[in-house]
C-alpha cells in the first residue's frame, strides 16, 4: 500500500489577529497536533511524504473564475436568521445541457475579482484585513492567508497527481485553510479556496481520458425498461449530452463506442457542515457526484440553507448527482453514520461507479466537537475510509476540512464525556460513543494531566490517524457500543430515498415493500438498550458495567497484530502472485490437537484434509492470540473444517463468530443456537431466516442484486452482531465470481476488526486465492464490472428477509413509507 501524505509547515502561518469567538476555532494547532500524532504513531514514516506546492492562479481559476454567461448565480437561500450576505438570488434551472457546456471548465476566464482580491490581502493592514473579513460569513484573513490557501489547494492537486499517476494508491492532504464552504467568488466558513472542488476539476482536466461508456448505456436502457423515469434525466443521457454527441433525450439504442470526456468523481463530504460551496460548483454536473451529511436541524444550523436539505438533488443534467443527508438531531453516532453509508451512499456510489473518490475530511463530525455535537468515535472514520476504498479501485484522496475545535478546556466536551469517553493510562481509548442515550452517564475519566486542555485536538488527531491507518491498509478497530441507529437518523435516510429514488435504481430496493409500519416506530422511540453483539437487550442496570467490561476486553483484543495476512496452502502454488508482506504459513497445530478435532468427522482424517486442518488450527490460534489479523487456508473438505474452526474459535476466546458460508455448506445441526454464532448461507434459491442467528440468502445473478445483498443485509447483520471473528467459507458450488468474493472479503474486514479467516475448497483457482489474500491485506478489490440492476426476485428476497429480521437486528431497520416509490 502506498499512501501519500501531503503537508507543508507554512500552512500553519495564518491565524486570527483579532478577537472573534466565531473564528478562533480554526487555529494552527489543528494541523500541528495531527502531524505530531502521525509522527508519534509511526504513521508519517510509513507514507510517501510530499511537500505541498502552491496552486497556480490558473488552477485556482478552475473553480474561482468569473461566471460563464447563462450560469446560475446564487448565494444561497438563508433560513431562519438574518443574513450577513447579500439577499439571496433565486436559483433557476439551467437550460439543460447548453449552459452546462458553456459552464464547463476552462471556458470561463480566471476571475480577476476573487483571486486577485485574495492576492491583494497579503499587503493589507490588520484593520483592513478585519474589515474585509467582515464582508464574508465566518471568515478571517491574515497576511499569509493567500499563501496558505494556495498551498492548501496545491496540496490537494499534488495528491490527485500522485494517485492518478500511480505514484501512490491513495493519500491524505493535511491542509489549512479548509475549502468546502468556499464559492466561486466568496470566502465562507473559514474557507478561502475550494480545495476539493479544484482538485476534482483538475483531476478531470489533467488526467481525464476518453473512455467508452458501455456501462452508462446500460444505465439508460435499464431505466427505460423499468419504466417511468424520464429519459432526459438518465445519467448517461446527460453524459452523452455533455459530450455533445447525442441529443439529451435518451433513445434506447446501442451506443457502444461513444466516449465521455471526463472521469466520474465521487466527493464524500463527511464534515459536520454542509459543503454548500462544493454543491454549488457541481450542481449541474453529472460527472461529479457530491454526497454530504451535515447537522441541519431543519435549517436551524449554520449555514442555514434551504438547499442543504435532502430534496436538493442537483440541477438540469446534474439532477441526482447531489446527495444531501441532513441530520435533524445532534448526537449521531457510529450506527447512524454506518447506516448512512450502507443504505444511502454506497448503493448510489456503486451505481455511479466513480474513477476517483475525494473525501472532504472534516472531523467536526466526530465525538467531542462542540460545534457538531455528534458522537461518532475515531474508529468510525477508519471504517468509512475502508468502505470507500472498495470504490474506484481504491483511488481515494482525503483532504482535510476542519477538525474540531477550540482545544481550550474540557468544558466543551461534556457531551463526549457523557458518551462514555474512556481514557486509560493517559492514552485515550474511544469507547462507547454510542452508549444508549437514555442511560445514566458513564464517565470513566482517568485523564492524564497532559490530556487536559488538549481534548479536542486529541480527538481530531486520533481521527486523522485512523483515516491514515485505513488508507495504509491496516484493519480498522471494531466499532464499540450498541449499533442502533436513531429514529431521527432513519427519518433523514428515508427523506434521501424519497428524493433520490427517481435517480438511482440501487435505491429502489429500499422502498420495494413497506415492512415496518410507522406506528411501531413512533418518533418518541429511542434506541433500546442493547448489549453489544446481541439483538436482544440486556437489563438496563447491568448495562453500564457490562459495556465497560466488554470495552476493556475489546481494548485488549484490538491491538493491531504484527502480521496482517497469512496464507496456508496444502500444495505449492507457483502461479500465485502475492504482495511480499503476505506470509506463507509453514507451521501446523500440534498433531494431538489436530487429531482430537479430526475425530469429529471421518473426512478430516484423510491425508490432505488432515494437513489442512493442522494448518487452519494453527492460523486460528494465531488470530485468537492477536499475532495475525487474517488468513486463507485451502482444504479439500470445507464443511467439516469450517465446523472445527467454528467450535475451536468459540471455545478459545471468541465471544461471537460471524460465519458466512458460500455454496453447499450446512449449519452444523448440533451447534448451539445461543447467539454466539451468526450463520449466513449464500447460495441456492431460498431466502429464509431460519432463526435470528441462521439466515439463508440466494446468490444473485446481477451486480445490483449482489450489492444490495451485501450492503442491505450482510453488512448490517455483521455490524449489528459485532463479532470478534469472521469466518468465510467458499464451499462446493459457491458460484461467486472472483471480484464478488473479493468484495465480500474486503467488506467483512470491517465488523471484526480485520479478523477474517477464509476457507477455500482446494479446487478453487489460484486467481481466487490470490485476490482474496490481497484484499485481506488491505488492497482494493477488483471492479465488479458494469452495474446491472437487481432483479425483482433479488429484491423480493431481501425485502422478505428484512421483514423477518429487522425486529431483532436494528441495523436492518428502515422506515418505509414508500407506496409512491413502488411502480
Ligand atoms: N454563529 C468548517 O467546518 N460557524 N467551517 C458559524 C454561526 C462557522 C465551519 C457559527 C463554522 C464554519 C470548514
Ligand atoms: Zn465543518
Amino acid at each position: 500500500m502506498r499512501t501519500a501524505l501531503v503537508y507543508h509547515e507554512e500552512m500553519t502561518a495564518a491565524r486570527l489577529l483579532w478577537d472573534d469567538p466565531e473564528c478562533e476555532i480554526e487555529r494552527p494547532e489543528r494541523l500541528t497536533a495531527a502531524v505530531e500524532r502521525l509522527q508519534q504513531g509511526g504513521l508519517e514514516q510509513r507514507c510517501l511524504q510530499l511537500a505541498a506546492r502552491e496552486a497556480s492562479e490558473a488552477e485556482l481559476g478552475l473553480v474561482h473564475r468569473s461566471d460563464p454567461p447563462g450560469a446560475t448565480h446564487h448565494r444561497g437561500h438563508r433560513l431562519g436568521r438574518a443574513s450577513t450576505q447579500p439577499a439571496p438570488v433565486l436559483k433557476t434551472e439551467l437550460p439543460t445541457c447548453l449552459s452546462f457546456t458553456t459552464g464547463w471548465m476552462g471556458e470561463g476566464t480566471v476571475s480577476p475579482e476573487y483571486v486577485s482580491l485574495l492576492r491583494g490581502t497579503q499587503a493589507l493592514s490588520t484593520e483592513e484585513l478585519q474589515a474585509l473579513s467582515g464582508q464574508y460569513d465566518a471568515v478571517y484573513f491574515h497576511p499569509s492567508t493567500f499563501h496558505c490557501a494556495r498551498l492548501a489547494a496545491g496540496a490537494a492537486l499534488q495528491l490527485v497527481d500522485a494517485v492518478l499517476t500511480g505514484t501512490a494508491h491513495n493519500g491524505f492532504a493535511l491542509v489549512r485553510p479548509p475549502g468546502h464552504h468556499s464559492q466561486r467568488a466568496a470566502a465562507n466558513g473559514f474557507c478561502v479556496f475550494n480545495n476539493v472542488a479544484i482538485a476534482a476539476r483538475y483531476a478531470q482536466k489533467q488526467h481525464g481520458v476518453c473512455r467508452c461508456v458501455g456501462a452508462a448505456v446500460g444505465w439508460g436502457l435499464r431505466r427505460t425498461e423499468s419504466g417511468g423515469v424520464g429519459c432526459s434525466e438518465t445519467p448517461c443521457g446527460a453524459l452523452l449530452c455533455r459530450g455533445g454527441l447525442l441529443a439529451p433525450r435518451w433513445e434506447a439504442q446501442p451506443l457502444s463506442g461513444l466516449c465521455t470526456p471526463y472521469p466520474r468523481i465521487l466527493i464524500v463530504d463527511w464534515d459536520v457542515h454542509h459543503g454548500q460551496g462544493i454543491q454549488y460548483i457541481f450542481e449541474d454536473d453529472p460527472s461529479v457526484l457530491y454526497f454530504s451529511w451535515h447537522r441541519y436541524e431543519h435549517g436551524r444550523f449554520w449555514p442555514y440553507l434551504r438547499e442543504s436539505d435532502a430534496d436538493a438533488v442537483g440541477l438540469g443534467p446534474g439532477r441526482g448527482f447531489t446527495v444531501n443527508l441532513p441530520w435533524n438531531q445532534v448526537g449521531m453516532g457510529n450506527a447512524d453514520y454506518m447506516a448512512a453509508f450502507l443504505h444511502v451512499l454506497l448503493p448510489v456510489a456503486f451505481e455511479f461507479d466513480p474513477e476517483l473518490v475525494l473525501i472532504s475530511a472534516g472531523f467536526d463530525s466526530a465525538i467531542g466537537d462542540p460545534e457538531g455535537q455528534m458522537q461518532a468515535t475515531p474508529e468510525c472514520f477508519a471504517h468509512l475510509t475502508q468502505l470507500l476504498q472498495v470504490l474506484a479501485g481504491g483511488r481515494v484522496c482525503a483532504v482535510l476540512e476542519v477538525t474540531g475545535s477550540k482545544g481550550g478546556s474540557l468544558a466543551g466536551c461534556q457531551g463526549a464525556v457523557r458518551g462514555g469517553l474512556l481514557y486509560l493510562a493517559g492514552r485515550p481509548a474511544w469507547a462507547g460513543g454510542t452508549l444508549p442515550r437514555s442511560q445514566p452517564c458513564l464517565v470513566v475519566s482517568l485523564f492524564s494531566p497532559c490530556s487536559q486542555g488538549g481534548y479536542h485536538l486529541e480527538s481530531l488527531s486520533q481521527c486523522v490517524c485512523m483515516v491514515v491507518k485505513a488508507l495504509l491498509g491496516d484493519p480498522a478497530p471494531p466499532l464499540l457500543g450498541p449499533m442502533v441507529p436513531q429514529h431521527s437518523a432513519l427519518e433523514s435516510i428515508q427523506s434521501v430515498w424519497a428524493a433520490q429514488a427517481p435517480h438511482w435504481t440501487s435505491l429502489w430496493q429500499q422502498g420495494s415493500t413497506p415492512t415496518l409500519s410507522l406506528s411501531t416506530c413512533s418518533p418518541e422511540r429511542r434506541p433500546s438498550a442493547v448489549s453489544p453483539g446481541g439483538p436482544k437487550g440486556k437489563a438496563a442496570e447491568a448495562q453500564t458495567s457490562a459495556v465497560l467490561s466488554s470495552l476493556l476486553d475489546q481494548l485488549h483484543l484490538y491491538t493491531t497484530p504484527p502480521v496482517r495476512t497469512v496464507i496456508a496452502l496444502t500444495a505449492p502454488a507457483a502461479a500465485l502472485v502475492l504482495p511480499p508482506e503476505v506470509l506463507h504459513q509453514e507451521g501446523s497445530a500440534p498433531p494431538e490437537e489436530t487429531q482430537a478435532w479430526a475425530r469429529l468427522h471421518e473426512a478430516l482424517t484423510q491425508d490432505t484434509a488432515f494437513t489442512a486442518l493442522g494448518k487452519v488450527l494453527h492460523l486460528l490460534n494465531g488470530i485468537l492470540d492477536g499475532q495475525v489479523s487474517s488468513g486463507i487456508v485451502t482444504t479439500p473438505v470445507a464443511a467439516p473444517t469450517l465446523e472445527v474452526v467454528l467450535r475451536q474459535g468459540l471455545s478459545h476466546g471468541a465471544q461471537r463468530v460471524f460465519c458466512v458460508a458460500l455454496g453447499q455448506l450446512d449449519r452444523p445441526p448440533d451447534l448451539a443456537n445461543d447467539g454466539r454464532t451468526l450463520w449466513l448461507n449464500i447460495r441456492g434459491k431460498e431466502a429464509a431466516a431460519l432463526s435470528t442467528f441462521h439466515v439463508s440468502v440466494p446468490l444473485s445473478g446481477t451486480t445490483g442484486g449482489f450489492l444490495s445483498c451485501i450492503l442491505a443485509l450482510v453488512l448490517p447483520l455483521a455490524y449489528g452482531f459485532q463479532p470478534d471473528l469472521v469466518l468465510v467459507a467458499l464451499g462446493p458450488a459457491h458460484g461467486l465470481q472472483d471480484p464478488q468474493a473479493a468484495l465480500l472479503a474486503a467488506l467483512l474486514r470491517g465488523p471484526a476488526g480485520g479478523r477474517v479467516l477464509v476457507l477455500v475448497e482446494q479446487e478453487s483457482t489460484c486467481q481466487l486465492v490470490g485476490v482474496l489474500a490481497r484484499v485481506l491485506h488491505g488492497e482494493p478489490p477488483p471492479s465488479l464490472g458494469p452495474f446491472s440492476m437487481a432483479s425483482p426476485d433479488d429484491l423480493q428476497a431481501l425485502v422478505h428477509l428484512r421483514g423477518q429480521l429487522e425486529a431483532q437486528w436494528e441495523m436492518l431497520q428502515l422506515l418505509l413509507e414508500c407506496h409512491e416509490l413502488v411502480a
